[in-house]
C-alpha cells in the first residue's frame, strides 16, 4: 500500500487519539502524536504502536505543529489555546476525529447533541432501532471512539456528540440529528452561552432529518427548518412528538395518535419523557414494528449514575444522579422526583444559574447537604430557601441524610458539579455514593 504523503499531527493521547492512531496505521497515513502529558492515558498502547520518533509526550513541540498538513485534535484541547494560534487556516486544518470519520464513514448515522439526556438518548435510540432489527452502533463521547468502530459490521451509527467535537467537524452529515436541550455547561471552555449554542446546532447543517426541541429556552438558540420534527411536552401539531392530557391519563404522542402511556415509562419526570419523545423523532422513520419499538422503551430502565434508584429501605429511595454535573441536570433530577427531596450536591462548580437551582429546590428539597471543593458557592446561593448543612464529604453527607430521613422521602445524589476535586470522574463517585449507602444498608440489617 503506497504511503500518504499528507502530514498528519495528533494532539492528545487519550482513547480517542488512540482511535486515530489505529485508523492512520490502517490507511497507510504519515502521522506524529503530541501530548503535553508526560504518561498520557493511552501511552502505553501508542508506544507499542508508533516509532518513538514520532511520539512526543510532556513537551508540545512548535515545530511540529509546523509540520502538520491537518491537526487532529482531541476534544479535551480548545482549538483556540495559544499554541496553535500560528496555525495557518489555508496551509493546515485543525479537525478533531468526528470530522475524520464524517469524511470516511459509509454507513448512515444518527447524531445526538444537547446539555443534558445525550447518552441517555443515544442508548434508548440504539435500543429502539435494535428492536426493529436494525444493529446500530452508539459510539463517540459516550465512550468508544467513532474511529474506533468505522469498519464494524454494523447497519448504522448513534453517535453521542459534545461540544467540544462539534467544534472542529463540519463534514457530518447525519440521517437524523437532534440538539436535546441548551443550558449553562461548559463555559470554563467556551466564552458564552451563545457560542455555546451556535457549535451544538451546527449538528444540523447538512442533516436529512432535522429533530428540534419546542421547549422556548432551547428553541431560541436554533434556526426554523422547513421539515423539522419537533418534540416537546406540550400538544403537538400534525406529525409532531409530545404529550397530551386524557382524563387522568397522558400520553406521549406523535400528532393525535397515541402511542406510549407515561405511566408506563421507566424514565421519570418531564426529563425522561422528553428524552424517549425525541428518540421516536430520531427514529420514527425506521420503526416498522411499533408495538416491539414500544416493548424497547418500556424495558429501558436507563443508565447507571443517571437518576438510578440504588436502594429502598423503609420507603426512603436512595437515588444516584453522580452524571448531574451541572445546574441543568440536577435541576431535571429534582423535579423528576415525586417526593420531598434530601439532596446532595457539590464538588466543582462549573457555572449555571444559581437562581434556577433555588426555584427548584424550594418546591421540593427539605434539606440541602453540600460537600466538595464549592460548597459554599451552595450555601450562599441556597440558604435562605431551605435548610443547608455543610459537610466535609460524601461519607459525612450520606451519615446526614441517612439520619434525617424520613418514610416517603428520597436522597437524591445529584452534584451538579464536575467530580475532579475529590474523584477520578462522575463514575468513580457515583460508585463511591452506593458504596456508602450499602454500609447502611447492610448496618440496618444486622441490626
Ligand atoms: N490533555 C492534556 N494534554 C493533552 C491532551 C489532553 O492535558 O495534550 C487533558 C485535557 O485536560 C483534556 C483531557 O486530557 O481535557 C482529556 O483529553 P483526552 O485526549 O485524553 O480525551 P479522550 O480520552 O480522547 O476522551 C475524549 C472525550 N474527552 C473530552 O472531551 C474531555 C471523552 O468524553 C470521549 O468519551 C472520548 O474522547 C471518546 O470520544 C468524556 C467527557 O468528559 C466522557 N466529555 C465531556 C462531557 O461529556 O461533558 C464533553
Ligand atoms: P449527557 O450524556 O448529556 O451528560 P446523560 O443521559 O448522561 O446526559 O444524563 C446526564 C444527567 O442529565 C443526569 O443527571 C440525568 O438525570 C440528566 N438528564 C437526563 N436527561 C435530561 C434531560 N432531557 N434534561 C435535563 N436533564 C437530563
Amino acid at each position: 500500500m503506497e504511503v500518504d504523503t499528507h502530514k498528519y499531527l495528533i494532539i492528545g493521547a487519550g482513547v480517542s487519539g488512540l482511535s486515530v492512531i489505529k485508523y492512520f496505521i490502517s490507511r497507510n497515513k504519515n502521522f506524529r502524536i503530541i501530548d503535553t502529558r508526560e504518561l498520557p492515558p493511552s501511552a502505553t498502547e501508542i508506544k507499542s504502536l508508533v516509532p518513538s520518533k514520532c511520539i512526543s509526550f510532556g513537551v508540545f513541540k512548535q515545530d511540529w505543529i509546523e509540520w502538520a498538513d491537518s491537526i487532529i485534535l482531541s476534544p479535551g484541547i480548545s482549538p483556540h489555546i495559544p499554541e496553535l494560534k500560528s496555525v495557518e487556516s489555508e496551509s493546515c486544518e485543525i479537525i478533531g476525529d468526528i470530522e475524520l470519520f464524517a469524511r470516511e464513514a459509509t454507513k448512515p448515522y444518527i447524531a445526538i447533541t444537547g446539555s443534558n439526556g445525550k447518552s441517555t438518548v443515544t442508548m434508548l435510540v440504539a435500543a429502539i432501532l435494535a428492536s426493529q432489527s436494525i444493529n446500530a452502533k452508539a459510539c463517540a463521547n459516550i465512550g468508544e471512539p467513532a474511529l474506533s468502530v468505522i469498519d464494524d459490521d454494523v447497519d448504522m451509527f448513534v453517535l453521542e456528540l459534545s461540544s467540544f467535537q462539534l467544534e472542529t467537524c463540519w463534514s457530518l452529515s447525519p440521517y437524523a440529528s437532534v440538539v436535546l436541550n441548551i443550558s449553562d455547561d461548559h463555559l470554563d471552555r467556551h466564552t458564552s452561552l451563545d457560542e455555546y449554542a451556535k457549535i451544538k446546532t451546527t449538528i444540523y447543517a447538512n442533516s436529512v432529518n432535522k429533530v428540534t426541541p419546542r421547549d422556548p429556552r432551547t428553541k431560541r438558540f436554533i434556526a426554523d427548518y422547513d421539515n423539522e420534527i419537533t418534540f416537546g411536552l406540550d400538544e403537538p401539531s400534525e406529525n409532531n412528538f409530545g404529550v397530551i392530557q386524557d382524563g387522568s391519563t397522558k400520553w406521549l404522542v406523535q400528532g393525535n395518535k397515541k402511542i406510549i402511556n407515561t405511566s408506563e415509562l421507566p424514565l421519570l419526570g418531564d426529563a425522561g419523557e422528553l428524552n424517549v419523545l425525541a428518540a421516536l423523532a430520531l427514529t420514527r422513520s425506521m420503526i416498522k414494528d411499533e408495538s416491539k419499538a414500544i416493548e424497547a422503551i418500556k424495558s429501558f430502565h436507563g443508565l447507571a449514575h443517571r437518576c438510578q434508584l440504588v436502594a429502598q429501605e423503609q420507603n426512603v429511595q436512595w437515588i444516584d444522579d453522580s452524571k448531574g454535573t451541572n445546574i441543568g441536570a440536577t435541576v431535571a433530577a429534582i423535579k423528576s422526583i415525586p417526593r420531598p427531596i434530601i439532596l446532595i450536591i457539590g464538588g466543582i462548580y462549573k457555572g449555571g444559574s444559581l437562581d434556577e437551582l433555588a426555584t427548584a429546590i424550594q418546591d421540593r428539597v427539605i434539606q440541602v447537604l453540600a460537600f466538595g471543593q464549592d460548597k459554599q458557592v451552595f450555601v450562599d446561593a441556597l440558604n435562605q430557601h431551605t435548610k443547608v448543612d455543610q459537610l466535609h464529604n460524601l461519607s459525612e453527607c450520606v451519615d446526614a441524610a441517612y439520619s434525617i430521613a424520613e418514610p416517603g422521602q428520597a436522597v437524591l445524589f445529584s452534584p451538579a458539579c464536575a467530580s475532579f476535586d475529590m474523584f477520578a470522574n462522575y463514575i468513580e463517585r457515583g460508585l463511591a455514593f452506593q458504596s456508602e449507602v450499602n454500609k447502611k444498608m447492610q448496618v440496618d440489617c444486622g441490626s
